[in-house]
């Protein structure tokens, strides 16, 4: 795992990945997304890992796509370097991805916390879509997953003004979990992914599934394929170790099988 724009610890059953390009403010270049979903790829096989926490270290989570690089671009050199496509294992994770977020979590960045199932914020964090003051709008999701967690209003703003929103009004609009000081940000997390990583994890894999599905489907899909998944489960012996280890009052214990 020799990695160049990013750093990956592994203490199972979690892992921590770092954005490392401090000198941009970790500004996400086709180098640094390409490492990144590289390895979110590579943990999806891993056994050893059941959850993982994203940050961009003490200081910045990320201050947006390089725009030295996109500056001069057109149309099809942005359609040829299939961005979408290469963003596609952040978005499609299926194990839980937690950000711990501190300092400025823009454009892109802010697209790839919007990617994370849960959101730590440090007091320093700051979220925004600044696009517009270069004369674009968010291309990784940003118009359309704002929205969907924060509301149409509170997006508006974001979107057409650019202005950056503090964690505690992140907090208060639902786009973060909690607000911690900011040298407790990747510990908070860090315990958030291991009591995750605690239970049983198809059971987590399907409920993740399941709350994705929500924001892709009308209410009566949505709830057939909650159920679907919810009789499947019945056929792991995970569901079975649960319900009895409940039932002779002791801890399960889960093997994800
Ligand atoms: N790209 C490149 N370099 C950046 C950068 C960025 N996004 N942000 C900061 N830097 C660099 C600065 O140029 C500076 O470099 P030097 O001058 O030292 O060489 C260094 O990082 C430190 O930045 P500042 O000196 O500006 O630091 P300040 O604390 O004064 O200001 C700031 C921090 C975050 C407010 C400021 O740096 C800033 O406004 N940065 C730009 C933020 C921004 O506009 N972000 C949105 C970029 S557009 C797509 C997917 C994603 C995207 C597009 C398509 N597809 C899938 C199709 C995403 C687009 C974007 O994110």
């Amino acid at each position: 795992m020799a990695y160049e724009h990013i750093l990956v610890e592994i203490e199972s059953p979690i892992a921590t990945i770092t954005l490392n390009r401090p000198k941009v403010l970790n500004a996400l270049s086709p180098a640094l997304i390409g490492e990144l979903t590289s390895e979110l790829s590579r943990i999806e096989t891993d056994d050893s890992v059941v959850a993982v926490v994203l940050t961009g270290g003490p200081k910045v989570f990320a201050a947006g796509a390089d725009i030295g690089d996109m500056a001069d671009q057109g149309p099809v050199d942005q359609l040829l370097r299939d961005q979408t496509g290469r963003w596609a294992p952040l978005a499609g994770f299926r194990k839980p991805l937690i950000a711990a977020v501190n300092g400025y979590a823009l454009g892109g960045g802010c697209e790839v916390v919007l990617m994370c199932d849960m959101v730590i914020a440090g007091d320093s964090a700051r979220f925004g879509q600044p696009e517009i003051n270069l004369g674009i709008i968010p291309g990784a999701g940003g118009t359309q997953r704002w929205p969907r967690t924060a509301g149409k209003y509170v997006a508006m703003e974001a979107m057409l003004t650019g202005a950056p929103i503090t964690a505690q009004r992140a907090y208060e609009v639902g786009l973060v979990n909690k607000v911690v000081p900011s040298e407790m940000t990747v510990e908070v997390a860090r315990r958030l992914a291991r009591q995750v990583a605690a239970k049983p994890p198809l059971a987590v894999r399907m409920a993740k599934e399941a709350v994705l599905k929500s924001f892709e489907t009308p209410l009566t899909e949505g709830l057939a394929a909650e159920r679907k998944s919810f009789y499947f489960l019945f056929a792991t012996e995970d569901q079975k170790e649960g319900m009895h280890a409940f039932l002779e009052k002791r801890k399960g214990n889960f093997k994800g099988r």
